[in-house]
């Protein structure tokens, strides 16, 4: 049977609300990294969900933010505008503790997308009672004139599949964009980027992680998986930071990073981490 419905749909909100998690969730592979730090995902990042007669084109996208307006920021708010622009559907993720005035400034800047707006609040199984959400989802229907939100908790997988149906509901009438087999159209490289930045950024504890860069010189996959990737850091002083005392630091940035890649790519994995300092 051809599939008679396709549409875009950004995922938006501040850092950590659960971004990466519900895109995770919905195509149930890790495309997207998840941190309990902020700002891990730097680019928009696609994932599709393949449905009997629907295809849904997830796009994860960094964390909305106003005050940082670093380079790197500018560059993620790019990346949060090309989203939107091409969405048809905007799910709009809160939880129980984003600020009512914060999601009324991030309300009227979507409103200039124009697209249809899903608020969904997530991380519900922190909740121990449901009704513990009354006064702030009736704050919320007062600044967005919306009433009806979605509940979810990403982590536990609930909620997801009325998520979805409220999705297609309001999906176009459109041929999919995109082959019955693809999940993602982020590159093995970039994937094994992301897990080697993630894993970083559980390592140290500082800017670090924010001011690295990863470049991947090779990457070869057949029965296993054999890349070999640099880090470049901003300074020597980095450097060693980096290495740790007897490699200790680079060591586990490396094994975090390879048990992840096994993960989702079910090969016997090796990763090779060189750190060199960026001549700028
Ligand atoms: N308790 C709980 N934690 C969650 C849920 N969804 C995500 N998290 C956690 O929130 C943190 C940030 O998640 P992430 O997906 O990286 O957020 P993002 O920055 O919005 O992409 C991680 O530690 C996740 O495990 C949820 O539904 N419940
Ligand atoms: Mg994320």
């Amino acid at each position: 049977m051809s599939k008679s419905k396709f549409g875009y749909v950004s995922i938006v909100g501040k850092p950590n609300v659960g971004k990466s998690t519900l895109l995770n969730q919905l195509i149930g592979q890790r495309v997207s990294v998840v941190n309990k730090k902020s700002n891990t995902t730097r680019d928009k990042i696609l994932g599709l969900y393949h449905g009997r007669d629907y295809q849904i084109a997830f796009l994860d996208t960094p964390g909305f933010q106003n005050l940082n307006q670093s380079i790197t920021y500018k560059q993620m708010r790019r990346q949060i505008n090309m989203a939107l622009d091409m969405s048809d559907i905007v799910i709009y993720l809160i939880d129980r503790y984003t600020e009512i005035q914060a999601i009324q400034s991030v309300m009227s800047e979507l409103a200039r997308f124009d697209k249809s707006i899903i608020i969904v609040i997530n991380k519900i199984d922190l909740l121990k009672n449901k009704n513990e959400l009354l006064p702030f989802t009736d704050d919320l229907s007062k600044v967005t004139n919306i009433s009806d939100f979605a509940f979810i908790s990403s982590l536990k997988n609930k909620g997801i599949d009325q998520l979805v149906k409220l999705i297609v509901a309001r999906l176009p009438m459109a041929t999919p964009e995109y082959e019955d087999n693809k999940i993602t159209d982020v590159t093995l490289e970039f994937r094994i980027k992301e897990e080697i930045r993630n894993a970083a950024l559980n390592a140290l504890h500082d800017e670090i992680p924010y001011e690295i860069d990863i470049e991947i010189n090779s990457v070869v996959a057949e029965k296993n998986l054999i890349a070999h990737a640099t880090i470049w850091a901003p300074k020597k002083s980095y450097k060693s930071i980096l290495i740790g005392k007897s490699g200790r630091t680079i060591k586990a940035i490396g094994s975090e990073a390879r048990k992840n890649i096994e993960t989702w790519n079910n090969k016997k994995s090796s990763l090779y981490l060189q750190v060199n300092v960026r001549k700028s």
